[in-house]
Order: C-alpha cells, then sequence, then structure tokens
C-alpha cells in the first residue's frame, strides 16, 4: 500500500450569494462559463447535469428579480501547500479493529475543499486508507453517476455517504460501533463542530481572497492542484482570482464581517480559549471537533492568512499538536 503525500486542500461554498456579470457578459464566453462553472455553483440539488447549471446561472443573470430570490451557490476553493503536515513523527493515531474497518474507501472531491479536508482529517486520523478521484469543478463528470452534485461524496464499501459532518458521523458509527449509544461525541464536542460549519468555514474565503495578492496566490494553488484541463487551469486562474476578490467583499456583507482578519483572529483565539488549557477539545487525545477546526484551517495554514493567523493567536501550538496527532496521510493511489 502505497502512501501519497498530500497536501491539505480546502474548498468551501457559500449559500446564498449570488454573484451574476451583467447579461452582457464582462467575461469572455468561454472564460464567463468557466469562471462561473468552477466557481459559482448553484445550491439547487434539482441540477441533474453541470448544463443545468448554467442555464440556471444564465436564467438569473438575464432576470434581475429571480437573481434577487434566487438562491445560489459561490463553491470557492483555495488550497495550501501544508508543507510539514506529512512528515513522519510523532504519531498519536487511534487504531480502528481490523474487523471494524472500512475495505474500500473513495472520496470523491475537490482538493481545495474545507468540507472534503474535514473528512481527510478524520480518515487520515483513524489510519483509514481511502483513495481520492478529484473531480473537474466545471464538468464535474466523475460523479455524474450521483443524484448529489456536490462534494465530498465517500464511498465506503459500495454505500454513498454525503456531507462532511453526516460522512464523520456515520463513519464514527461504523469504526466504533460498541461504543456508547452516543459515539458521535458529547454536547461539547457537537457545539464546537458546529461552530466549525456555522462559523468559521464562512471566514475563509474573506480572508483568503482578501486582496488581489492573496487572491492570487490562492488560485495559484487551486488552479495547479485541482482538476482542471490546461486551458481551464489558465482561464481560472487569473479569472477566478479577480471574481472571488469581489465575491469575499460580498461575504464579508452577507456573514457581517467587517475586518476579515480580526474575525479570523478572534475565531482562533475563540478555539484556544475553548480548549481551556486542555491539549485538545477532546483532552489527551483529538476529538471530532479538533479534526474538524483542523480540517478546514489545514488548507489556509501556508497561505498568508494562515501564516498571519499563527502569528498573532495563540493557535500556532495546539495546530502543531494536531499536525503530530494526525501525521501521515492514509490516502493510497487510486
Ligand atoms: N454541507 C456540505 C457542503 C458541501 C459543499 O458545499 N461543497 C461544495 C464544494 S466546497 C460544493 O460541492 N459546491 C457545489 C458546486 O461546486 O457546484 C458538506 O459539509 O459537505
Amino acid at each position: 500500500m502505497r502512501r501519497v503525500n498530500g497536501f491539505a486542500a480546502i474548498c468551501r461554498a457559500v449559500e446564498g450569494v449570488a454573484v451574476a456579470p451583467s447579461a452582457s457578459g464582462n467575461y469572455a464566453h468561454q472564460h464567463h462559463r468557466l469562471v462561473l462553472a468552477a466557481l459559482f455553483g448553484t445550491s439547487s440539488t434539482n441540477n441533474t447535469s453541470p448544463r443545468s447549471h448554467w442555464f440556471q446561472y444564465n436564467r438569473i443573470a438575464a432576470d434581475q428579480s429571480a437573481r434577487a430570490s434566487a438562491r445560489a451557490v459561490a463553491g470557492t476553493m483555495l488550497f495550501s501547500v501544508a508543507a510539514t503536515t506529512l512528515v513522519e513523527e510523532v504519531h498519536a493515531k487511534e487504531p480502528v479493529q481490523s474487523k471494524f474497518r472500512p475495505k474500500d474507501v473513495v472520496l470523491y472531491q475537490y482538493e481545495a475543499c474545507p468540507f472534503c479536508n474535514k473528512v481527510k482529517a478524520f480518515l487520515d486520523y483513524y489510519d483509514i486508507p481511502y483513495k481520492v478521484v478529484e473531480v473537474n469543478p466545471i464538468s464535474k463528470k466523475e460523479i455524474k453517476w450521483s443524484d448529489y452534485k456536490k462534494v465530498p461524496i465517500l464511498m465506503v464499501d459500495g454505500q454513498q455517504m454525503v456531507d462532511s459532518s453526516d460522512i464523520i458521523d456515520k463513519l464514527t458509527n461504523k469504526i466504533s460501533p460498541d461504543s456508547s449509544t452516543d459515539s458521535v461525541g458529547g454536547d461539547e464536542e457537537k457545539k464546537w463542530r458546529g461552530w466549525v460549519d456555522n462559523h468559521l468555514v464562512h471566514i475563509l474565503s474573506p480572508n483568503i481572497y482578501r486582496s488581489t495578492t492573496e487572491a492570487l496566490e490562492s488560485f495559484e494553488y487551486i488552479t495547479s492542484h485541482g482538476n482542471f484541463s490546461f486551458t481551464e487551469r489558465i482561464t481560472a486562474k487569473y479569472a477566478g482570482a479577480a471574481a472571488m476578490y469581489f465575491v469575499s467583499k460580498k461575504l464579508k456583507k452577507k456573514y457581517n464581517i467587517t475586518d476579515e482578519r480580526a474575525a479570523l483572529y478572534e475565531a482562533a483565539e475563540t478555539w484556544v480559549d475553548a480548549l481551556k488549557g486542555r491539549d485538545f477539545l477532546g483532552g489527551t487525545k483529538p476529538n471530532l471537533a479538533d479534526l474538524a477546526v483542523y480540517g478546514v484551517l489545514r488548507p489556509i495554514r501556508y497561505l498568508k492568512s494562515g501564516r498571519d493567523m499563527v502569528e498573532n493567536t495563540r493557535i500556532g501550538d495546539w495546530y502543531s499538536r494536531m499536525e503530530n496527532a494526525v501525521g501521515v496521510s492514509s490516502r493510497i493511489q487510486a
């Protein structure tokens, strides 16, 4: 079994932000479609093909009133080189009894997706081998077989699992079916997992696309590690960075963020306070909340926003403990 050194990655979708350039089009047609496909997926679960994505988008763009009422998803992705995360050092991994260990696990993901990365942090920590199928965010052809149109999708011994938190709950019950009634954790753990999904992830995009330089840094990584064709890659890098720079300003408004860096630092401090002096929220070992926070932060850790966060808050020590605890990726070659 060959382990693949990997990088941490995140992507995120932010619901409710419709971003529609004028119908006359500020982008060349191809660029327009490409960038929208890569970045602004709709939230409609009825979309059964990537084309419906475009049709829906174009309809919205052409119809101001529909646009106002449309719920859209701004799917943004970012990725960072977590260069040191996979160094083979100290391991405090949780062993899973072999009888409960899933045999065949395949993760359909965008390499740069916070939700996908949350699932990966779990799989890595529990040392569950998994293959990765990188989904092209434009065609999504790799997940055409599924009715679910987002990532992550996890296939576990032939069973489809969707939605990162749900996937983690299901996997937790699978790998420790003998544990007490509530194997997915107590109130504190649940509260902080909710905080990750409802608060922390919303702060990330405004930070990584905060300036044109940071947006380009993020897209350089996204496009060099995602599943893009050559043309898509070139187009997405520059058009995507420019588009996301503007989208991030809208997201700030939507989530009432005035100073994105201050919000990131505050979130990091809030998390350290939640630890109450413990090594991990889980005590001496990470629990699912630790893994969730780590998972969504891992991709930004080595981008400028992540470096700033570690320099300006107390989160660095916990983060390093998590790097050691999660250790080497359990990803295997597909
Ligand atoms: N609540 C879901 C959110 C998943 C999600 O929004 N994924 C984004 C990628 S980061 C997505 O697939 N968006 C739709 C798209 O790209 O069209 C989860 O936790 O897994």
